[in-house]
């Protein structure tokens, strides 16, 4: 049985007052329901804050993105190492508003992967298809795309850390959700893109896109989709509570 994880990406959301209470209720979930893998993906401003209120906790946290580079004339980038200083566990990559906003092209998204390896920290690898591509039939061999720089970069223990994360982009913010099952049939594909490297029954893949209270449990409960990555949802300490509840 693998664990579930229930991963919340703040987007450019909060502020220090806010992310008190709300990590104090992140805290309280992760007290009440131990069994689940709890993460905070936070603004770089507020990883000091995530070290020192989650720090004793079980609670994983990190950023949403990282740089490609090591160090040096890069403005604006933070790498890996200054994540590590931060004991962040995880950090997204690749996620689609970084794909499409900033233009982060799919081999530079398998670079910061390895850097986030490197620097001991798992990647929540983001893969998915837009609309038109979903309506096209198109989905898995979007996916294909997206995970195969990943294959060629990472030797397998390094993709042993990886943890894939679905979000179709149609279903990301929109209330669009595919159906559980649906869901489902493109983990059981992202599984068997895994096989070749040993990983398909071991490493993580979550969902992410318009998970919510009423719909967590539906992923969840397919034997393919092992927990989400949660974006408006994990705004609201009550809301990410029962969908923790959800992954149990
Ligand atoms: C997808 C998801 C979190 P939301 O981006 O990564 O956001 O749950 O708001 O659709």
């Amino acid at each position: 049985m693998r664990p579930q994880w229930v991963i919340g990406n703040w987007k450019m959301n909060g502020g220090l007052a806010a992310n008190q209470a709300l990590l104090a209720g992140v805290l309280d979930a992760a007290r009440l329901v131990g069994s689940v893998r709890i993460g905070v993906s936070a603004p770089f401003p507020y990883l000091l804050q995530c070290q020192q209120m989650l720090g004793e906790s079980s609670v994983v946290w990190g950023a949403q993105d990282i740089s490609a580079e090591i160090g040096g004339a890069f403005t604006g980038e933070v790498s890996g190492a200054m994540l590590s200083d931060f004991d962040c566990g995880i950090v997204i990559v690749g996620h689609s508003e970084r794909r499409i906003y900033h233009g982060e092209s799919e081999g530079r998204v398998a670079e910061k992967a390895l850097r986030a390896v490197e620097n001991g920290m798992r990647p929540v690898f983001c893969i998915g298809e837009t609309q038109a591509q979903h309506d096209a039939g198109e989905t898995e061999a979007v996916l294909a795309r997206q995970l195969s720089p990943l294959f060629v970069l990472l030797n397998d223990t390094r993709l042993a850390m990886v943890i894939v994360a679905y979000e179709p982009v149609w279903a990301i913010g929109t209330g669009k959700t595919p159906t559980p099952e649906g869901a489902q049939a493109v983990h059981r594909f992202i599984r068997t893109q895994l096989a070749a490297h040993g990983l398909a029954d071991t490493l993580p893949v979550i969902y992410g896109g318009s998970v919510k209270p009423d719909n967590a449990a539906r992923f969840f409960a397919q034997p393919d989709i092992d927990g989400g990555l949660i974006g408006g949802a994990s705004l609201d300490a009550a809301e990410f509570l029962a969908i923790v509840k959800a992954a149990q």
